[in-house]
């Protein structure tokens, strides 16, 4: 066995137990990546938020090429009910609002407008989250929501 394999295989078997320790407060299982394409999808479209985090931490990747004037996206979560009227309010709030409306109080966290190649990070609150209750999150650039939209849950 070469010296890199059994070199990998010490700081494997050293790096388990800590993970093991560290438990479901481990910041790891408090994030998670979503990407969005110049095909305006995003590639994940169902997260659940560990009750365990006290905050939720989502890095919304744009992987296409598109500038953010063309092919921007965005993050926005709010209750499944409350969507529709937090795009149409976001949608009229423009770009230079990142198409979220100022002070929008059924927002419950909202990212900037990316373009192609760049990369954002919004942080959920978690304490907002209710148990058995539906969000949604969708990219509010206009005529995008349709497309581009997820479900959020409260997990155990
Ligand atoms: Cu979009």
């Amino acid at each position: 066995m070469s010296r890199k394999l059994s070199l990998a295989a010490a700081i494997g078997a050293l790096a388990l137990p800590a993970m093991f320790l560290a438990g479901p407060a481990m910041a790891a299982t408090c994030s998670a990546t979503v990407e969005s394409t110049d095909a305006m999808q995003y590639t994940t479209t169902a997260l659940t938020v560990p009750a365990s985090c006290k905050e939720f931490t989502v890095t919304l990747k744009h992987v296409g090429q598109l500038p953010a004037t063309v092919m921007g996206h965005n993050f926005v979560l709010g209750k499944a009910s409350d969507i529709p009227g937090i795009n149409a309010d976001g949608m009229k709030a423009g770009a230079a609002a990142d198409y979220v409306k100022a002070g929008d109080a059924r927002v419950i966290a909202s990212s900037k407008v990316i373009g192609g190649g760049e990369s954002t990070t919004v942080k959920i609150p978690v304490s907002k989250l209710k148990a058995g209750e539906q969000y949604s999150y969708i990219c509010t650039f206009p005529g995008h929501s349709a497309i581009m939209k997820g479900t959020l849950k409260l997990g155990s």
